[in-house]
């Protein structure tokens, strides 16, 4: 008898095709394409970042490179591969960048299509020069407007309206996990035949965390329920078993490790920064439906991030994310106080 090796061959296309029929068999294929292109993009966006560092090497040596250029940015780099890869499929009526002050238009002599995409190119790119993973973000929105393009209004919809969104982790390896509101799936790149597979269906992240990821150099400009908060999830007041802290400081890394060993991210607002750094549209909304999709939550303190309706393209929030018990603490104990002061 032949033994068939445990080999994925689930293509991520393979797959996108096989959700659709199976969920939305009436569905134009649009937004499929829509994922094929992002996937291409992450290919592209990986194999830069594979070689940052060598490029970071010949900047070191010599004021020009060797092609007597100055060496692009990577996440500059990462913006314009993201606008390439989708601005010409159809598709799209328009986009957002974390890294574009406004809404970026198809080209003309493009057709433009019925969805938006919301993007961050390159998150925690300050990262890339100690080698620390960074990711990509996105979230895809059906255009509200009428006229033929995009429109501001139809970037700023609440995130529950998102129609799929996921991220791109380049880390000791890359993985594309995203949801189309039908669970979270994740692929690992084969870089060998540049192929995302499907490593990991269905992810469901544990009810209950393990992990603590939070930046608390900010304590001293913390109000104190948030510090009390924190005390709960360390151990240090109360009966729950204590949270390991860990934190990368770049969010696709932290929430990540958190998804797929439960935890809880937090980026709160403190009392220098009442909204926090986090983009709504780039950052909390795309993992905040991926949380819950996976069986987690996310809020702002008091609401659900995917309630929230923006108001501005490059709007900030405070974000608690990650396992449903975790973040239900984070609501019980911060909602009371930042109600009050309608935060
Ligand atoms: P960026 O979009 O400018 O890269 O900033 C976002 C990053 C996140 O990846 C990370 O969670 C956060 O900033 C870390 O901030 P801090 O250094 O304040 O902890
Ligand atoms: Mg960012």
């Amino acid at each position: 008898m032949v033994h068939h090796t445990d080999v994925s061959v689930v293509t991520i296309e393979r797959f996108i095709i096989e959700q659709e029929k199976l969920h939305a068999p009436q569905a134009t294929g649009e937004l499929s394409g829509i994922l094929y292109d992002l996937a291409l993009a992450a290919k592209m966006i990986a194999s830069k970042v594979r070689s940052a560092g060598l490029a970071d090497v010949l900047g070191a040596t010599s004021d020009i490179n060797v092609h007597g250029e100055t060496q692009q940015k990577l996440d500059v780099l990462a913006n314009s591969i993201m606008i390439k890869a989708l601005d010409h499929g159809g598709r799209l009526c328009a986009m957002a960048s974390e890294e574009e002050p406004d809404i970026i238009p198809i080209p003309e002599g493009f057709r433009t299509g019925k969805y938006c995409l919301l993007f961050d190119p390159l998150d925690g790119s300050s990262n890339i020069d100690v080698n620390v993973p960074v990711g990509t973000i996105f979230s895809v929105l059906k255009k509200v407007t009428r006229g033929p393009r995009g429109e501001l209004a139809d970037m700023l919809q609440r995130g529950r309206r998102q129609v799929a969104s996921g991220y791109v982790i380049y880390g000791s390896s890359t993985m594309m996990v995203y949801t189309t509101g039908q669970g979270v799936h994740g692929f690992t790149l084969d870089p060998s035949i540049g192929e995302f597979l499907l490593s990991h269906p269905n992810i469901r992240t544990p009810r209950v965390g393990r992990y603590l990821s939070v930046n608390d150099s900010y304590l001293r400009d913390w109000d104190e329920p948030l510090r009390a908060l924190m005390r709960v999830y360390r151990g240090q007041d109360g009966d729950r078993k204590p949270l390991s802290v860990r934190y990368v400081g770049s969010l696709v890394a932290d929430f990540h490790r958190n998804l797929l060993g439960g935890g809880l991210f937090a980026y709160p607002a403190n009392r220098q920064n009442r909204r926090g750094k986090l983009r709504l549209l780039y950052e909390a909304n795309p993992l905040a439906m991926i949380a819950e999709q996976a069986g987690g939550a996310a809020i702002d303190g008091v609401n659900p991030v995917l309630d929230v309706t923006p108001t501005e393209l490059h709007q900030r929030t405070p974000l608690f994310i990650g396992s449903a018990d975790d973040v239900e603490l984070a609501r019980t104990m911060l909602a009371p106080q930042l109600s009050s002061v309608g935060a």
